[in-house]
């Protein structure tokens, strides 16, 4: 833990209560952030440039950071060339697409859907789940049940070249997932708008060739993503498993909470698993955002890269990550 943190920690302990003040600004005993309330968009990979590009656009025609998180995202669930989200997403080991998504806004709403499957845009159900329903989560069967009450079409996700890939890896049925390829590629989107609010949503067909059945951590909340209006947001993506054992993007927000810079806090959360769990051949990246647009990324191996939108300029950025080639 970085000095300043302990000493945060330690004069936040002895002054209970110090935190937040109004809506406006979250204040430590060291440092006030002051919210940004200029529109921005991070997501993960390189096709969170094309998410970006949405999410800014909708907010631009007056939407809200929740907008622009949905909207955006459905542009990659809605691209059949993407093996890892919606339409085109590689299949489970039985030759089905099951996907995971959640969504979160500024006033700590939450929606999500799992082990879902033949529904196109798994992240507008969640936001129904979350609108519509007094409920958090909805799964597999009943989540697709209440999906095609609320008008959504039942459509076949499996596209001829993802169907291919299957029949190819059927052929051993090796189960190996691979660093950075194919199988780690999450959208994981966190937007904030005019008014200074975060919102954010994760979309995923989840790790290819898994076991049927087998939900990550794309649509757990405070697993791959979390909100914390008063001072941040965070998504992750890779090995879902090691996200859902420290319940990731929870404590990179809550590290940010503690007085941790965005970047800081996203080290911290790796350090968490590399410290506790067997991370050598996994990835996982967390990618953050506090009140004020500071962003922070991290990764387990080299090669994770996200994109971040402000101003008009939509960049693709490597980050940085604890073991280095
Ligand atoms: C999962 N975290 O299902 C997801 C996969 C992923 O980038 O992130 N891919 O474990």
């Amino acid at each position: 833990m970085s000095t300043r943190r302990k000493f945060l920690k330690n004069s936040l302990a002895a002054t209970a209560g110090v935190g937040l003040v109004g809506t406006a600004c979250a204040e430590t005993s060291q440092t006030t952030v002051v919210r940004s309330n200029k529109p921005k968009a991070l997501s993960t990979w390189v096709h969170g440039i094309e998410a970006n590009e949405e999410a800014m656009r909708v907010m631009a025609e007056g939407g809200n950071a929740l907008d622009g998180a949905e909207k955006g995202v459905m542009v990659v669930e809605a691209d059949p060339k993407g093996s890892s989200v919606g339409l085109g997403g590689l299949p489970d080991r039985d030759g089905n697409v099951t996907l995971d998504a959640c969504i979160m806004d500024h006033e700590g709403n939450a929606g999500s859907v799992c082990f879902l499957q033949n529904i196109k845009h798994p992240i507008a159900v969640a936001r129904k789940v979350m609108e519509e329903t007094p409920h958090v989560m909805l799964a597999g069967e009943g989540a697709k049940r209440f999906a095609l009450a609320q008008g959504f079409a039942e459509e076949n996700l499996l596209t001829e070249s993802s169907k291919k890939a299957w029949e190819e890896w059927l052929k051993s049925a090796e189960y190996n997932p691979i660093i950075n390829v194919e199988n780690h590629d999450t959208i994981g989107l966190i937007c904030q708008d005019t008014q200074g609010n975060l919102s954010g949503s994760c979309t995923t067909s989840g790790l290819a060739y898994k076991m049927h059945g087998r939900v990550g951590d794309s649509p757990i909340i405070g697993a791959g993503l979390f909100v914390d209006n008063d001072y941040g947001a965070a998504v992750a993506t890779g090995m879902g498993e090691l996200m859902m054992k420290t319940l990731g993007s929870f404590l990179v927000v809550e590290l940010i909470r503690q007085g941790a810079a965005a970047q800081e806090a996203c080290e911290d959360a790796i350090q968490r698993i590399v410290d506790k769990l067997d991370y050598k051949s996994f990835q996982v990246g967390y990618l953050a955002m506090d009140i004020a647009g500071n962003t922070g990324a991290y990764a387990i191996h080299p090669g994770f890269n996200y994109a971040e939108m402000v101003d008009g300029k939509n960049e693709l950025i490597d980050a940085k990550s604890y073991l280095n080639g």
